[in-house]
């Protein structure tokens, strides 16, 4: 049953990953909305469908990768490893879709390809590939922040005779092994997919435009009595995570790198290398590695270092060693630096000979060395953040784009509404948290839910964000990234990644325990920076 009168939906949630189930239950089940979700693949899990290249494993620790708000399901986690794998989180979420009997408001394998809000009804039109319209008062979106993938034009790709895949999209039932492969890219995705692939392959050749500063991930099994007391522990973790700045379960440090002594710094980094981990290393280590000059080359000299020690060959050695910048998105991996000592890995710098063009048989450098292949895996990323919402047709009050709203860089408010999108909520959305993102996801639906519901509460028809209180919030988020050195180093954090993308701020970079306290000031202030019509507008 419909509270909204003429609607076929109270809402409609678009993504079936971490954000878009938890939408589904808080207003469906807790709020008992009418609700009707969305998604293109063909099940729940989001990232954890799409990802399912060799090697896919989150980084974040597994007691602090799920869900914090149902206590039953945290007892009864699973893990065996300090991080989960691919297949490990997806049958965590399908457990969870289960447990709260979340599929039966989803249509899978459906795309939404519009959404247009309409002044007259106060309802949004949500258009799907499948020639479906349907009405609802508020549209939730959980599209992804790395979801839409990147996927680079090459000359000549179309004349290659292998097969080319991407890793976030990766289709059931390949086989890599004895294959030559090629991987483009180095990024998180490429380290997880090169170290996992060196092992199976006949041949691995790594396309690396840009070296990276990797560490070790640190992946050790777990005993039963570590994971009883994580279990034991859970009301303390999450109330340490939610009040933390990354949110990934261990205490940042406190501690200045600039005035730790040579000494100090070499113990505590090698430290932190034995433990593994990379926020760890950014972010466990030392204060300042993300904000101080000095610090960043202590932490980058530590790393290149290990490089030099790892890699058996000079040249190989000199080609993996980062020139720029410690700030891109923390990096671990499992052996990393080892796979370039293997005898079936060859490391092709194409910053230094860029790759020309596919050939029929492989890749061709524009020195003219050609490389053979079977499989070229493009592990290029994602147009991050507001990749998704510019490819939909998304139009807010007067016919308004998203796409013409955010041509010059995504804006936002809170990372979850905009101006002139009534009713209209993103989980996360451009300028909200750079955390482990559960958490985030979460502290956003639960925002969105209450805001709904004071809505529903107060007879409220709509809600949009006051140009002031937009500008204000991406102004913030502006000025907290120019205290960084993040906005230095050329990556998706700030949409340096897309050729022709603006650079922009993507991410309120304070941390999820002040982000936290900032939007919770806004329910607690009674939503004075939104705009809350308490009549339906023009019929
Ligand atoms: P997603 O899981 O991306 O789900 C979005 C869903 O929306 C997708 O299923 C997509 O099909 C659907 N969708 C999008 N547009 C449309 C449309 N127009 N119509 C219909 N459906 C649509 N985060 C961490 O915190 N720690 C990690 O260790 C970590 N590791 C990662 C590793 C990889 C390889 C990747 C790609 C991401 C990783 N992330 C990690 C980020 C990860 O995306 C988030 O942790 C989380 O899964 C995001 O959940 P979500 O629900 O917001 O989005
Ligand atoms: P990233 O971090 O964006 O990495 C993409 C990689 O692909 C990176 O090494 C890029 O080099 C490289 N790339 C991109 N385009 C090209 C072209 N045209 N030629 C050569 N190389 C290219 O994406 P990931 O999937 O690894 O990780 C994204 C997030 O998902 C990650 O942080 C996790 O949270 C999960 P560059 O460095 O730009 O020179």
């Amino acid at each position: 049953i419909t509270k909204t009168s003429g609607a076929d939906y109270d809402a409609v949630v678009i993504g079936a990953g971490f954000g878009g189930l938890y939408a589904v239950h808080k207003l469906r089940n807790e709020q008992g909305l009418n609700v009707r979700g969305y998604d293109s693949a063909s099940d729940v899990g989001g990232t954890w469908w799409w990802n399912r290249y060799p090697g896919a494993l989150s980084d974040t620790e597994s007691y602090v990768y799920r869900y914090s708000f149902d206590k039953e399901l945290l007892q009864k986690g699973r893990w065996k490893t300090r991080y989960l794998t691919q297949p490990e989180i997806l049958e965590y979420m399908n457990e969870v879709a289960d447990h709260l009997d979340l599929r039966r408001s989803y249509k899978f394998d459906t795309k939404v390809d519009g959404a247009h809000y309409n002044e007259k009804t106060g309802l949004w039109n949500v258009i799907t590939d499948s020639g479906e319209t349907v009405t609802a008062k508020y549209l939730v979106t959980g599209l992804g922040l790395l979801s839409a993938t990147n996927v680079p034009k090459f000359k000549g790709i179309d004349d290659f005779k292998g097969r080319i895949l991407h890793t976030g999209a990766w289709p059931e039932g390949v086989d890599l092994s004895n294959k030559r492969v090629g991987i483009i890219g180095t990024g998180s995705t490429g380290v997880q997919v090169i170290t996992a692939t060196a092992p199976i392959a006949k041949h691995l050749t790594v396309f690396q435009r840009s070296a990276q500063y990797v560490v070790p991930i640190g992946n050790t099994p777990q005993d039963d009595a570590t994971i009883a007391e994580q279990k034991a522990n859970y009301d303390n973790i999450w109330n340490q995570v939610k009040n933390s700045v990354v949110a990934f379960g261990f205490e940042e440090s406190a501690e200045p790198a600039e005035t730790a002594s040579p000494e100090e710094r070499e113990r505590v980094f090698e430290a932190a290398w034995q433990r593994g981990g990379g926020f760890y290393f950014m972010f466990g280590t030392f204060c300042d590695i993300a904000t101080s000059q000095v610090a960043n080359d202590a932490a980058a000299d530590f790393i290149k270092g290990k490089i030099k020690k790892i890699v058996k060959d000079p040249k190989v050695a000199e080609k993996l060693t980062p020139k720029d910048l410690y700030a891109k998105r923390p990096l671990c991996g499992n052996n990393y630096y080892e796979v370039y000592n293997r005898d079936n890995v060859t490391l092709a710098d194409v910053k230094a000979d860029p790759i020309a063009e596919f050939t029929p048989n492989g890749i061709r450098l524009e020195s003219g060395e050609e490389h053979e292949l079977d499989i070229v895996i493009f592990a290029t990323g994602f147009d991050a953040v507001d990749g998704n919402y510019v490819k939909m047709d998304l139009r807010g009050r007067g016919g308004v784009t998203m796409r013409d709203t955010w041509k010059e860089g995504p804006l936002g408010y809170l990372g979850m509404m905009e101006v002139d999108f009534p009713n209209f909520f993103m989980i996360l959305g451009p300028n909200g948290p750079f955390t482990n993102l559960p958490p985030s996801i979460e502290t956003q639906v639960e925002w969105i839910a209450d805001t709904i519901c004071a809505m529903e509460k107060e007879g409220v028809q709509s809600v949009e964000p006051t140009v002031e209180a937009r500008d204000a919030w991406v102004r913030t988020c502006r000025e907290i990234a120019d205290m960084t050195l993040f906005p230095k180093a050329e990556s998706w954090i700030f949409g340096a990644n897309i050729p022709g993308k603006k650079n922009a701020v993507m991410f309120y970079m304070a941390g999820i325990g002040n982000y936290r306290n900032a939007i919770n000031a806004v329910k607690e202030e009674g939503y004075t920076s939104l705009i809350r019509n308490r009549t339906a507008e023009k019929v």
